[in-house]
């Protein structure tokens, strides 16, 4: 099974650089929207392109995917609310258990009927132990997955979540408010988390400004994903993705 994309980011965890994805809601953008935003994110040399949403209702997953592939080369990693948002044009694939939460079928109930599909896929196949933490407002997530999100002060909840994820043997760790959360993840939940394990951390979730993305990653953060906030004003992608890179790396 292909790993070009987990190894690149096991390469740069250990050096600490850290790596800015924008996530592409198919809902939300049309072909010239896409063309726009790709172009912006080649400009700010965003990293990755995430594709995904809770709930995707329109039915142009690989429409939008080959549009960003023609447009750019920044790798497209699929980001599933439900198990039909898979298409063989990505990249890769958050491979998504829900850990935070006690619905078997998003543990892992989904993965066993989706898993023939997915193989099939030939994509590249990333483990990841997905937590939803309290961010202020029920979120699309929360109401979809009926599963109740670790609470926002509990870090010894998250961190044991964690641990126990990569224990597992699951490759990523994904630490999410949820899509415009009213509150981001803070910092010391993320740092807690970040000091036991080893296996790369995304964080997601309420990022409004680059000075929040560049403290997630400051506290451990290794993958910061930003979507709506870059919806609403797209200049943002250049400044939140310099000051994810603006994180000085180890020599
Ligand atoms: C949601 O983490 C992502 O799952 C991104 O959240 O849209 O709030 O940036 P935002």
């Amino acid at each position: 099974m292909k790993q070009t994309i987990y190894l690149s980011l096991l390469e740069n965890k250990k050096v600490q650089q850290k790596s800015f994805a924008v996530l592409v809601d198919p809902d939300k953008v049309n072909a010239q929207k896409i063309d726009g935003l790709t172009q912006l994110a080649v400009n700010a040399k965003v990293d990755y392109l995430l594709v995904g949403g809770s709930l995707v209702i329109s039915n142009h997953l690989d429409e939008v995917v080959q549009r960003i592939k023609k447009n750019c080369t920044i790798p497209v990693i699929l980001f599933p609310g439900t198990p039909s948002q898979v298409s063989k044009y990505a990249d890769a694939l958050l491979y998504l258990s829900l850990i935070s939460g006690r619905n078997p079928e998003l543990l892992i109930g989904q993965h066993v009927i989706s898993a023939p599909f997915v193989k099939k896929s030939g994509l590249e196949i990333m483990s990841t132990g997905y937590m939803v933490i309290d961010g202020g407002a029920p979120t699309t997530v929360s109401y979809i997955s009926n599963a109740t999100p670790i609470p926002s002060d509990k870090n010894e909840i998250a961190l044991c979540t964690a641990m126990a994820a990569e224990m597992l043997g699951m490759k990523l760790i994904y630490m999410d408010a949820g899509s415009g959360a009213k509150r981001a993840i803070n910092e010391e939940m993320i740092n807690a988390v970040a000091k036991q394990i080893e296996i790369p951390i995304l964080v997601g979730g309420g990022i409004k400004d680059p000075e929040k993305a560049y403290r997630n990653c400051k506290a451990g953060a290794d993958l910061i994903v930003v979507g709506n906030a870059i919806e609403k004003d797209e200049s943002l992608i250049k400044e939140m993705s310099d000051a994810v890179h603006s994180v000085p790396i180890i020599h």
